[in-house]
């Protein structure tokens, strides 16, 4: 579809940027936070750990005060569970709860939305002793503490945003990691997992809505469109099986509160049906998402099985490498893409195709919530970060978003990961996606001082344009 004036972006879009608290944050112990899963894993080597991060935790007012000169209207970031309630339960810490009301409260003052992510990969490790989400106990511990958050920051907050790619959690688990000792979930426990989590994201959404009727909530799923590698017919069911289990079961679930056929049948073809208990898909079904929330990075292309391990990708464990399942399907090499310096896909035009389908599936506006490029950034001599292949890749799917309005997607913000430099889930810090660089090593901390990049300026004038100017 081809139009001779593209729409303008609407006049309140939410220019806005992303991060998590365990990947910005630090401060992993202080001021009476609890472990996470994160604070207890065996990262790989060579990287870093999360227990500094960019600092965010003490930098907040400086990079906060960054925000509002990059002229960012939202700023989409995740409470830690465990700065609330250090066991996941129980008792609540209220240091936690005033550091992010003096977050909120910053953020307000320069007049900058907080869109609030109530789970960011980072369970209470209390509660991973105990079974994680393995159990069903998790399921009222996570209601519990969205309760808590709604209370005190009902009045405050407009947008909340429930559990950070479920789909990333249940299909690749390896990415975020596995705390030391731990062994790698069976397929099984990890659709036990999905299950509870739909339950205990439905709890949330009902009470976001019961308790703060002006706010808004909706899941935060990794989606993605995948291409088929040939006109082959089994190339085509490859395809529509691989962005079902991947994407549409999870929101057909957290939007119409039903199990996809699919989705079931290859469960039930495997033993790995969750309990379904009385009351859950209830508890599924009235909690509705206002919007959704999308993130982004790339497509992929997929082929028929052949049937055996060949099916499976070397590079296990990362969230946009498809791994590859023997009689379900396989990825393939797409020869009209590049890709980034860690081998991810850079597609926009997938993007504009993405939030076609969501749209068309689920008539619900959409915020994207992340998309960005990682790569190591330089600071050069002259005190900067020539960081072109950023401006190029947000430009480029900045211009694909527009084409998605004109198609008639209601598309009312975006949040490109990320704000700042952060950890990557996986890959240390030398992969670097932020407008911000932080002035730190891999594992020499510097003075972490704050540099703008680039790409900082340029997406400030896209900002003050309203996107006219790219
Ligand atoms: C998403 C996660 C983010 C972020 C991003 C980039 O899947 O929600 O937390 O890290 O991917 O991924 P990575 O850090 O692996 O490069």
């Amino acid at each position: 579809m081809h139009y001779t004036n593209l729409k303008p972006f609407p006049r309140d879009f939410l220019w806005g940027a992303s991060t998590s608290a365990y990947q910005v944050e630090g401060a992993w112990n202080e001021d009476g936070k609890g472990k996470s899963v994160i604070d207890m894993m065996d990262h790989p080597e060579g990287t870093a750990g999360f227990t500094v991060a960019s600092d965010h935790y003490h930098h907040y007012k400086e990079d906060i005060k960054l925000f509002h000169e990059l002229g960012l209207k939202a700023y989409r970031f995740s409470i830690a569970w465990t700065r609330i309630l250090p066991e996941g339960s129980g008792t609540i810490n209220e240091k936690g709860l005033a550091h992010y009301e003096r977050v909120i409260d910053e953020l307000l003052h320069y007049g900058i939305e907080p869109i609030v992510t109530l789970y960011h990969f980072d369970l209470p490790y209390a509660l991973e002793e105990k079974g994680g989400w393995n159990n069903r106990e998790t399921i009222d511990d996570f209601a519990n503490y969205a309760r808590i958050l709604f209370e005190r920051f009902g009045d405050k907050v407009t947008h909340w945003l429930t559990i950070n790619e479920q789909n990333t959690l249940i299909l690749h688990p390896g990415a975020v990691g596995i705390p030391k000792g731990g062994s790698s979930p069976s397929k099984k426990e990890l659709y036990t997992q999905n299950h509870h989590m739909l339950v205990a994201q439905g709890k949330a959404m009902s009470l976001c809505h019961e308790l703060c009727p002006h706010a808004k909530i909706g899941p935060a799923l990794n989606m993605t469109s995948m291409y088929q590698a040939t006109s082959k017919p089994a190339d085509a069911i490859a395809a529509h099986n691989w962005e079902t289990l991947r994407g549409w079961s999870f929101l057909d679930l957290a939007v119409h509160g039903r199990y996809n056929r699919l989705l079931w049948s290859y469960l039930e073809e495997n033993g790995w049906t969750p309990v379904i208990e009385e009351g859950d898909l209830l508890a599924i079904q009235q909690g509705q998402p206002d919007f959704i929330a999308i993130n982004y990075y790339s497509t992929a292309t997929i082929a028929e099985s052949r049937g055996d391990s060949s099916d499976v990708s070397p590079r296990a464990g990362d969230q946009q490498i498809m791994l590859g399942e023997p009689g379900v399907y396989r990825p393939e090499e797409n020869p009209y893409v590049n890709k980034t310096k860690y081998g991810w896909v850079i597609d926009p035009v997938g993007l504009r195709l993405t939030l076609r389908k969501v749209y068309e599936r689920y008539h619900l506006p959409i915020i994207i919530t992340e998309n960005g490029i990682g790569a190591p950034d330089e600071l050069t001599e002259d005190g900067a970060i020539h960081d072109e292949y950023r401006i190029d890749f947000i430009q480029a799917h900045l211009e694909q978003i527009q084409w998605a309005l004109s198609d008639g997607v209601e598309v009312f913000g975006y949040c490109p990961w990320a704000a700042m430099d952060v950890v990557s889930t996986h890959q240390g810090y030398a992969k670097r996606y932020g407008f911000i660089y932080v002035n730190r090593g891999e594992f020499d901390l510097k003075d972490m001082s704050r540099i703008k990049k680039d790409s900082f300026y340029w997406y400030q004038r896209v900002i003050t344009s309203n996107g006219n100017e790219r």
